[in-house]
């Protein structure tokens, strides 16, 4: 671009447009996950001219969830691009869930004129969002003027990778995107972030209060969770485990940081080892509901904790994670990789193994549990229920062990995450801290591009039509997903009944015996109806073979669900039942 100067010779020029994705690409961001319309739509095609990728969706909550996901898988920043009011709240609950999950991510969204929204005269898609924006996420920053892109991409970069990761939203007016700058003038105000995400090495007290702690253990347990699986410290977490001898338990997405099939791991054994263990070495997982915070039946019950017989020793690379539930008597605050490298380095090589009594008691409740699983799994019931659907599921994963596994639902989530073993780290991506629904399609598209492996979808029909429209997006594309709706014909199951005996079903149930399967034809994927484990499994083995965007309606026994799958007394109503 040139502009006439004064003296009339011709001067470079540049614009916020160019700016912002010259800010992007000079930072390694290669895909943009977002939908189009005032004010971006030229920013889009623009870049795509750029050579950054421009996958564009159905919704936003679903590019917001690509781009959260995103994040996770590479460890940097996944970018989300919005358009104004309605566009910028429906990627907001992306950009949330990613904060509640510490993935980094970056929303920018375009946004109405200030001096309009300030004085609220009704602008076009008028609304205030940085405000609305910042108690949702981890900062919130907006850029008034082109020679500013570079700060605020920059700030945007550092604020969702350094410490624990997470959400940000940059506002970007639309006028921003037509100011002009000389083009060097432009250049030279651009950031290339020097080390985003900086180690954050323990202190060396920390490391020996914790080593005392586990050198004096008679029954310690590790816990994996997803923080460790972004840590990307999978060597030294292995060496860890392996040095140290302590069976541990992985959290639904750090599955596969080491094989489930590990002999230490416990996870078939989860009710027996977290009451029993006396330190408990909790490595970027956090005491919060998934893990009853740290206290009550599930450990124990109050005997356990008030006597301080379970001692806590927490790695994070949040100070303020300690403590939060019960006692962390060990705090080690860093990035995963320093304080695990420290941990080896302070265990040397002779490092005495749990007492045998220990590690043999895990073992015979694993073993049980395995057998008892066999057993359920090896049954072929008539219409095909979790089990035998999930058996198929998990020797395709077994056989595909790069693939990436998506995965959300109630019933649908819990078995397979029970049932299913992965192999390799970060593959399993699921509905996280919040139990979100909604993340699927998002999450497959993301993780389609962004590892280039096939996807594996397993859905709840519910789960599968908070976002199902993207199977469009899918197929447009040409995406390697296998979608795998686990139909129930509802919520749970189909087969509740309206307590007020009206003609409208109850709230749970869904059309009965629905073709989602016809939705991925309508775009030119592959559809299949599969009643059996033998349908199940030929069209997942051709699905991967094909890599053509595929979805399998796999018909359940619609009474096989039971409410909420696992977590069924977290209901209110379950207090009223005690
Ligand atoms: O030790 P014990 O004996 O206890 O046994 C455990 C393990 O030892 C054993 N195990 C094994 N045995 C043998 N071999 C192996 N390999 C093995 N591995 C494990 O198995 C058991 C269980 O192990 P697990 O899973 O590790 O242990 P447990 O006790 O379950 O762990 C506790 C938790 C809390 C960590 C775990 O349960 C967990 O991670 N839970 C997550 C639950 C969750 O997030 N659920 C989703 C939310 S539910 C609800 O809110 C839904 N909504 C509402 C809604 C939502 N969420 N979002 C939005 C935006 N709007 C609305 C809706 C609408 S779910 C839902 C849709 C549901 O319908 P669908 O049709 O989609 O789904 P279906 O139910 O299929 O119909
Ligand atoms: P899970 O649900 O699997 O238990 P959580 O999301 O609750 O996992 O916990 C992840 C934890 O990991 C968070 O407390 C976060 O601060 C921490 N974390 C994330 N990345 C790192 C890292 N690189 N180093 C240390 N801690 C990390
Ligand atoms: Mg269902």
């Amino acid at each position: 671009m040139s502009n006439n100067t004064e003296s009339g010779a011709s001067a470079a020029m540049t614009d916020g447009f160019h700016l912002l994705l010259d800010a992007l690409k000079l930072n390694g961001i290669e895909t943009i996950y977002g939908l189009p319309g005032i004010p971006i739509t030229d920013l889009t095609r623009m870049a795509q001219a750029e050579g950054l990728r421009m996958i564009s969706f159905r919704h936003e909550q679903n590019a917001g969830n690509a781009a959260a996901i995103a994040g996770f898988i590479n460890a940097r920043p996944g970018v989300c691009m919005t358009v104004s009011a309605p566009g910028f709240l429906n990627g907001l609950t992306a950009l949330a869930n990613a904060t509640t999950n510490c993935f980094p991510m970056i929303l920018l969204s375009g946004s109405s004129e200030r001096e309009i929204v300030d004085l609220q005269q009704g602008d076009y898609e008028e609304m205030d969002q940085l405000a609305i924006a910042r108690p949702l996420c981890k900062a919130a920053f907006r850029v008034l003027h082109a020679e500013d892109i570079g700060v605020g991409v920059a700030r945007a970069i550092r604020a969702a990778v350094s410490g624990r990761p997470g959400g940000v939203y940059l506002d970007l007016p639309a006028k921003l995107f037509a100011q002009t700058v000389d083009a060097e003038v432009g250049r030279a105000s651009l950031i290339d972030v020097v080390d985003p995400a900086p180690r954050q090495i323990p202190a060396p007290d920390a490391i020996a209060r914790a080593l005392d702690l586990l050198r004096g253990a008679k029954k310690p347990l590790i816990v994996l969770g997803k923080g460790a699986a972004y840590a990307r410290a999978d060597e030294a977490i292995r060496t860890l485990v392996e040095r140290s001898g302590i069976p541990y338990l992985p959290m639904s997405m750090a599955k596969g940081i080491l094989p489930d099939t590990h002999e230490q791991s416990a996870a078939a054994a989860r009710s027996f080892v977290l009451p029993e263990a006396d330190v408990v070495l909790m490595i970027g997982a956090r005491l919060n509901w998934l893990l009853s915070h740290g206290k009550g039946k599930t450990w124990g019950g109050k005997a356990a904790k008030a006597w301080g017989a379970q001692k806590f020793i927490q790695i994070d690379i949040s100070p303020t994670e300690m403590d939060s539930n019960v006692r962390i008597d060990a705090p080690v605050v860093g990035d995963i990789g320093s304080c695990v490298a420290a941990l080896l380095d302070g265990m040397g090589t002779q490092w005495a193994k749990p007492p045998s009594a220990w590690i043999d008691a895990v073992a015979e409740r694993r073993t049980k549990n395995i057998a008892k699983m066999a057993e359920t799994l090896a049954r072929d019931p008539q219409p095909m229920n979790f089990h035998s659907a999930l058996n198929v599921v998990r020797d395709i994963v077994r056989d595909n062990p790069d693939a990436m596994l998506v995965n959300e639902g109630a019933n649908a989530l819990d078995f397979t995450r029970s049932i299913v073993d992965m192999y390799r780290p970060r593959k399993r991506l699921d509905v996280g801290t919040w139990g979100v629904m909604g993340i699927g399609m998002g999450f497959a598209v993301a993780a389609a591009v962004e590892s280039g492996q096939p996807v594996i979808a397993i859905e709840g029909d519910s789960a599968f039509g908070f976002s199902g429209m993207e199977v469009e997006t899918i197929c447009r594309y040409n995406l390697p997903v296998c979608v795998v709706v686990f139909n129930n014909n509802g919520v749970y199951r189909g087969t509740d009944r309206n307590l007020g005996g009206g003609t409208d079903v109850a709230p749970t149930v869904f059309v009965k015996d629905a073709r989602y399967e016809k939705l991925m034809e309508a775009f030119g994927g592959v559809g299949v109806y599969a009643t059996t484990p033998a349908e199940l499994r030929a069209a997942m083995e051709e699905a991967i073979r094909s890599r053509r965007p595929t979805l399998i309606n796999a018909i359940i026994d619609e009474t096989a669900g039971t409410e909420s799958g696992r977590i069924t007394s977290l209901n209110p109503a379950a207090a009223l039942k005690k």
